[in-house]
């Protein structure tokens, strides 16, 4: 038995920005979430790094290879031991396409205030507006 405390599981969630806008994605499930946007990612595998399971969860969901960035924004905690992170995703190859999600869009920061995003995401939107304002 290790006496260290165990780490959260962690939710990775791809922050893509080009040409002043960034990519956001419809949610399909489940029921409360479906309809509203996020910035699409998922849940780390064991023994999996943040930045390969960002990897993995944006050419599942999106088709498109990218390279992780820094991270963006606050922890958002889940649920006990699991935590929501945001980090910035740089795209290498690819357009993306909504394999898992209902449709994608490109937003402005203007934009991003108008859209309904997921109550949890909207804990970046300070970080995310000043990025867009800077583009
Ligand atoms: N969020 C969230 N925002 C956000 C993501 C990628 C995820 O609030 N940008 C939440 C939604 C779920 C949990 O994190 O409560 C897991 O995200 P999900 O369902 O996209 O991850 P998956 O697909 O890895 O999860 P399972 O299908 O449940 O394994």
């Amino acid at each position: 038995m290790s006496d260290a405390p165990a780490r959260d599981r962690e939710v990775v969630a791809g922050a893509i920005f080009r040409e002043g806008r960034l990519l956001l994605a419809q949610r399909t499930s489940p029921p409360a979430l479906a309809g509203r946007w996020e910035l699409p990612g998922g849940k780390v595998e064991e023994f999996e790094s943040p930045q390969n399971a960002l990897a993995r969860e944006l050419l599942e969901e999106l088709a498109v290879e990218v390279r992780c960035g820094a991270r963006i924004g606050v922890d958002v905690p889940l649920s006990p031991g699991l935590v929501l992170r945001a980090y910035r995703a740089e795209l290498v190859s690819g357009e993306p396409v909504a394999l898992d999600h209902a449709q994608l869009t490109w937003v402005d920061a203007e934009e991003l205030l108008s859209m309904d995003l997921v109550d949890n995401d909207r804990a970046w939107i300070p970080e995310l507006l000043a990025e867009l304002s800077a583009l």
